[in-house]
């Protein structure tokens, strides 16, 4: 047995006037419960130190740049990587950075249980559009504020395991996991910030958007044997309301820890890092399974081209 006793730590709303420090404050009482329960790696949301700000439409750079942590870690965010220290627990949070050639991106870290920062990823599906859209009933501008992520998809070895990361957007997409397959992940952590309507299509409300959600996380687990875990930032953000649905799929791809409300909640499960190896090599061996000869279309081209 390889066990990692993992915390999916949600975080509810977080409201546009609030500062980082508080937010710091709730993410430390998470924490302190994960110790609590013996926890090894405690994994917070996508942007997890302010508002959802790509669904503001800002002008002036100085006003988007406020978002963004120019250095990581940083005075607000100094607490938390004190107290996993001390507690010996690795962490995952997202956060918008700010790099020092000005480029921006939405980023997730990786720390071990010393906490030092040991793996960094940069989402690479950006959602949304990049110019005020007068047709959706609210603004989703990653595109005008992030660019797409330049490290690829790489893993780590940490806590005994081979870790990865994505971010949000990214987990509906089979390339993200199956790129970080071909490297053997055993942990697959994505943090999320999801609208609860679709802003093109109010039919689509809560129910399909938990429902896609967890699709596909658990696809990806299956398809990969491997553990994901998913963390949401939920409910409802200046008049704006997100899911919750944080879970953690095991490699089966079944679910077994969901969240039940949009607040602060912490999800915990031992998870056992050789209940990968039986998917891996039986149905899921890719080195005597995959077809590479037939998948050229995935590298070479972009958008769908019916034939004639
Ligand atoms: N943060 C993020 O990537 N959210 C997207 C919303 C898509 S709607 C433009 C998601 O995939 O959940």
């Amino acid at each position: 047995m390889r066990m990692i006793t993992l915390a999916a730590a949600q975080m509810g709303p977080i409201q546009r006037a609030e500062e980082r420090e508080i937010v710091v404050r709730r993410m430390l009482a998470l924490m302190d419960e994960a110790k609590g329960k013996g926890c090894d790696l405690i994994v917070y949301p996508e942007l997890a130190l302010t508002t959802f700000f790509p669904r503001w439409y800002m002008t002036d750079p100085t006003e988007v740049d406020r978002w963004f942590e120019r250095e990581m870690p940083n005075d607000a965010v100094r607490p938390l990587f004190e107290r996993a220290a001390s507690y010996r627990m690795a962490m995952s949070f997202g956060y918008a950075e700010l790099t020092p050639d000005g480029h921006h991106y939405n980023t997730a870290i990786l720390t071990d249980r010393s906490g030092k920062i040991i793996g960094k990823y940069r989402k690479i599906h950006l959602p949304g559009h990049s110019e005020f859209d007068p047709e959706r009933t609210h603004q989703h501008l990653e595109k005008r504020y992030f660019e797409p992520g330049d490290l690829g998809f790489p893993v780590w070895r940490e806590l005994g395991g081979i870790i990865g990361m994505a971010v949000c957007n990214d987990r509906r997409w089979p390339e993200t996991y199956r790129v970080m397959g071909l490297q053997g992940v055993e942990m697959v952590l994505i943090g999320y910030n999801t609208p609860s309507v679709n802003a093109q299509k109010g039919a689509e409300g809560p129910e399909k958007r938990l429902f896609h959600n967890r699709l596909s996380v658990q696809a990806g687990a299956y398809q990969n044997a491997c553990w994901v875990v998913a963390v949401a930032k939920a409910g409802n953000e200046d008049g704006f309301p997100m899911i919750g649905g944080s879970m953690i799929v095991n490699p089966d791809g079944e679910i077994v820890a969901e969240a039940k409300t949009e607040h602060d909640e912490l999800l915990i499960h031992a998870c056992d890092l050789d209940d990968t190896l039986f998917g891996k090599q039986t149905i899921f061996d890719f080195a005597r399974h995959r077809r590479i000869e037939h998948y050229g279309l995935i590298t070479s081209r972009t958008g769908a081209i019916p034939p004639p």
